[in-house]
């Protein structure tokens, strides 16, 4: 092979060579640099997706599970699946698994805000285009995704406020189970209900604490609430979820108080349960969060694919349900 001394012209059979194997080595980086939503798949290629699960902690958990599942079942979609078994760090692993499989598309219902910026940012290198579902995170720049589809969780704490303000006058001393720390939901639902409570004098907040959105957890943290010193003056319970608000009512009940009655039972999603429990007259309102989020979801990602620009927020539409409305037509009319 001749050694090429700096300086002199090429030959012309070696300049040609090397402009061939340039072009070829560009052509090989575009194509192996995902662009994010891009050009769309070849026809015949199934869309890949990864998406990452928080658990199973609810009964809205498990609906939204089920809708994505039933959705990209419907769609012929590839989906990569992953349950974190309610540990986030599980969670950046999986995103980097799906970052290694090359995936044409990451989904993720991030569990807390915080400790998303670095793999989002490995995913944006790697071109693969991100979707929030479910729950926003906190990252320095928010092109490191490309849309959070989700719930207001400050408007549902504020209908729960309202509903509470509008069925007691404006008086009640309130325990409140807050959700998973550091999740969205728990810190927007608890920031919407203060307002509402702020704007009512007779309206107080005397306990506080975690149930970390799970039924059991609900029912060890209200009994702790009815053995206080408050316990007595408690008139109402809010749940940032209803699985904590179902546990609350049977630790309101071992306490020898009605649940519905004696103490006002509010809480947030309008899960099956939540509704069999307005039923039964032991939960007076549900704040709805739709979980069923699989066709806005794959809906999205096929815009995405086409390159089609989406909105950076994409918000699921939800009502209030008190007891009162509650029949058991509307029972068997509800999806989750
Ligand atoms: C809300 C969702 C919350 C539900 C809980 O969008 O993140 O997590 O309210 C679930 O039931 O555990």
């Amino acid at each position: 092979m001749r050694r090429c001394r700096p300086g002199r012209p090429l030959p012309a059979f070696l300049r040609a060579t090397v402009i061939a194997g340039a072009l070829s080595a560009l052509a090989l980086a575009v194509a192996c640099s995902k662009q994010p939503g891009g050009d769309a798949p070849p026809a015949n290629k199934r869309l890949v997706v990864g998406f990452s699960q928080i658990g199973a902690e609810s009964g809205w958990r498990t609906a939204n599970t089920k809708s994505i599942k039933d959705e990209a079942e419907k769609r012929g979609v590839d989906l990569r699946f992953s349950d974190a078994q309610g540990d986030q760090e599980n969670q950046v692993r999986a995103l980097r698994s799906f970052i290694q499989q090359q995936v044409d598309v990451i989904a993720v219902a991030p569990k807390t805000e915080e400790g998303w910026q670095e793999v989002l940012e490995e995913a944006q290198r790697a071109g693969i285009p991100v979707i929030l579902t479910d729950r926003l995170v906190r990252v320095d720049d928010d092109s490191l995704y490309v849309t959070f589809i989700g719930s207001d969780f400050v408007e549902e704490g504020r209908r729960a406020g309202q509903w509470l303000a509008d069925q007691t006058g404006g008086t009640a001393v309130i325990a409140e189970l807050q959700g998973t720390p550091g999740a969205a939901p728990t810190i927007d639902r608890k920031k919407g209900f203060e307002e509402i409570v702020a704007r009512h004098p007779g309206m107080t907040i005397v306990k506080s604490q975690s149930g970390n959105f799970e039924r059991s957890k609900g029912k060890e943290v209200c009994e702790a609430f009815m053995r206080s010193p408050e316990g007595p003056q408690i008139t109402a319970l809010y749940a940032h979820n209803d699985d904590m608000a179902l546990g609350a009512i049977q630790a309101i009940a071992a306490a020898g108080r009605r649940p519905g009655e004696d103490v006002l039972v509010v809480s947030i999603d309008g899960v099956r349960d939540a509704f069999q429990a307005m039923l039964d007259g032991t939960l007076n309102c549900t704040v709805e969060c739709n979980p069923l989020l699989g066709p806005q979801l794959f809906d999205t990602i096929e815009a995405v694919r086409r390159g089609e620009r989406v909105p950076k927020r994409i918000l699921t539409t939800e009502g209030v349900y008190d007891r009162s409305q509650v029949t058991a037509e509307t029972l068997a009319s509800r999806q989750y």
